[in-house]
């Protein structure tokens, strides 16, 4: 426990309000933990899995309204409302506080409430900061002791005057949907989650913390706080490193946990993952930018993940793992997902926790928002810099969604601004991560829709600004689409670890060493300038994948044109002069 009177005060205030039975501070000790697991399988709330196949893995099922994060339902409660700016929901934080304060009154009576001390970033960096989250639930504190590194460390990282942490409070409450807010305050630096138990909405150290808070202090402190994943490739001794942003559930775990196909690894290139969700970037004194992984674990989307597409993935989840909302093989005492492979369990229990028989099954055995909560080190690939204080240089940042038809493949912007521009307009298909309608596009600016904490204006006139600080220096921007489908609604590229190969193109367009082709959206490869040796895919298939359609560009600039509109005169003229570049390219 802490001697922090800022942090002691503060949680006697939650405990006032939730008024729990008990108070137990987590230390982070291996023993502390072991306890709360041997009591959440005691009392139902976690399944041990086979020690012998799965070692020291759990399942964990949430309530069947509460598997997904709630955009509708989560709250920028800055003093101003035109700070929240319109792509948030806004409420006023005197309001909030006293409607929260409310559901709070007593929810946690009868319960013991758990108060996790913890870092985001690695202890000994300039990047890291510290925040404490009370909660009710301890599969929350056994997912943030593998999310954060938490305990002991990061009450002393703190120290004992400061006042620099985050506040979070969580209570599971009665899980009710039509009570359940996920509210950031960024003036208070104060978190406060209610009525679910559910990932991105109670691991508070994730998108409330490390995105929307952090996006508020990066832009007052001049770094970037995203929602990317930092990826390195090794040659000869040298690792180059990317960071990309893809919305949720479009393949950042997978592209950092990339496996090399044979072409390139037969040339002796490696590839590391860094981080897989969220990367904090400043700009070194060498004045280029430097990214770091602000977590200690993955939050990955199980279905889909196998030994084919990702054996990575698949590896980092085989021990200390706990699932959340998979299906279970009652007869062998692990999990499955779609996906995983053909062979599904026929004495099942699904996400529900129904019976479910894989071979009879008209029904998903877990959920497509199904997650693996598992600790960054046990991954395969994880980089030798994972813990390096001051993050890796990036050569290239990566903006990226799911479009059936319009975004080719890969395309470079013009020079930063246009990347600020491409990465503010990019549009993508929704996905489970997120409640309500799947498959939707929608514009996801930076993949930090539901993420940025304050206006998304004022969030480009960051960038634009970090850019210019940065010069020369600034890393390169691009674009890709791994999901274009073809008339039979398949995809046409094959993914993962063959992304490498749009990688290559992006590193050699860096180094100068490759032509490309204008078009009205940016630079394209040359279709022969993309390496397909070992694949099923032809050269006149490489040029389809990477058509620009005009009419569908049209559309889109038609479609960027409204969604500006937004902005008003929060808009930085460097966007509204290259969406009229793009018009009249197009014309
Ligand atoms: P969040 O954790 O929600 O932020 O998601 P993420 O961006 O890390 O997504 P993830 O890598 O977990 O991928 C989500 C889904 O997309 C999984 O079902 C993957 O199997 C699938 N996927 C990932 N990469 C590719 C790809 O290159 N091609 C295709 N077709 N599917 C992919
Ligand atoms: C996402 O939805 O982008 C995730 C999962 O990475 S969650 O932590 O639930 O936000
Ligand atoms: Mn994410």
């Amino acid at each position: 426990m802490t001697n922090n009177k800022h942090v002691l005060e503060w949680v006697e205030e939650v405990k006032s309000v939730c008024r729990p039975s008990e108070v137990i501070w987590i230390d982070g000790s291996e023993e502390q933990l072991d306890k709360l697991r041997a009591e959440a399988c005691e009392t139902g709330e976690m399944i041990k899995l086979d020690e012998e196949l799965l070692p020291g893995c759990f399942l964990h099922r949430t309530a069947e309204n509460d598997v997904a994060r709630v955009e509708g339902r989560t709250f920028i409660c800055s003093r101003k409302e035109e700070d929240a700016g319109p792509t948030n929901n806004w409420m006023d934080p005197q309001e909030a506080y006293a409607m929260l304060k409310e559901i709070y009154d007593g929810s946690m009576e009868g319960h013991t409430m758990y108060v996790i001390p913890y870092a985001m970033g690695p202890f000994g960096s300039p990047f890291t900061k510290i925040g404490f989250e009370c909660t009710d639930s301890i599969y929350v504190v056994l997912n943030m002791a593998i999310m954060t590194r938490c305990g002991l460390q990061a009450e002393e990282h703190l120290g004992d005057e400061s006042d620099d942490w985050v506040r979070g409070w969580h209570a599971k409450a009665d899980v009710d949907p039509e009570k359940r807010y996920i509210c950031q305050f960024p003036e208070d630096n104060t978190i406060m989650s209610v009525n679910s138990a559910y990932g991105g909405n109670v691991l508070l150290g994730k998108k409330c913390f490390a995105l929307r808070i952090a996006s508020n202090l990066a832009r007052k402190e001049g770094w970037l706080a995203e929602h990317m994943l930092i990826l390195g490739l090794e040659k000869d001794g040298v690792t180059r490193y990317i960071a990309a942003a893809f919305p949720s559930a479009c393949g950042k775990t997978n592209l950092a946990m990339l496996i090399p196909p044979a072409v390139f690894e037969a040339q002796g290139y490696k590839a590391w993952c860094v981080g897989d969700d969220i990367a904090w970037i400043r700009i070194g004194e060498d004045g280029r930018f430097y990214a770091l992984n602000p977590e200690n674990g993955f939050f990955g989307v199980a279905p889909g993940t196998n030994a084919k597409s990702n054996r990575n993935a698949l590896e980092t989840t085989r021990k200390d793992t706990i699932f959340t909302n998979v299906c279970y093989d009652a007869d062998k005492n692990v999990v499955w997902w779609e996906g995983l492979n053909d062979e599904p369990p026929t004495n099942g229990i699904d996400w529900k926790g129904n019976p479910w028989n894989g071979k009879t099954a008209t029904t998903k055995g877990a959920h497509p928002n199904s997650r693996f909560t598992a600790p960054a080190k046990n991954s395969p690939c994880i980089s030798p810099e994972f813990d390096n204080p001051n993050g890796v240089p990036l050569d290239a940042i990566i903006f990226g969604g799911r479009r059936a038809k319009t975004a080719p493949l890969v395309y470079q912007s013009r020079d930063w601004e246009h990347g600020v521009f491409v990465g503010a307009t990019m549009a993508s298909e929704t996905t489970a991560a997120a409640a309500g309608a799947v498959g939707v596009v929608r514009r996801d600016p930076m993949a930090m829709l539901p993420f940025c904490g304050y206006h998304m204006g004022d969030y480009w006139a960051h960038w634009l600004e970090v850019g210019k600080k940065a010069g020369a220096n600034a890393p390169k921007i691009f674009n890709v689409n791994w999901f274009r489908t073809d008339e039979d609604g398949h995809f046409i590229w094959p993914g993962f670890g063959d992304n490498m190969r749009v990688l290559m193109w992006i590193l050699a367009r860096v180094d100068g060493s490759v032509d490309a082709v204008e078009t009205p959206i940016g630079f394209v490869p040359k279709p022969e300038d993309i390496n397909i040796e070992g694949l099923d895919l032809t050269v006149d298939d490489v040029a389809g994948l990477l058509d620009v359609d005009v009419d569908l560009w049209r559309e889109e600039a038609a479609g960027v044109e409204e969604f500006f509109k937004k902005f008003g005169d929060k808009l930085p003229a460097e966007l509204r002069a290259s969406l009229e570049t793009l018009k009249a390219n197009l014309a």
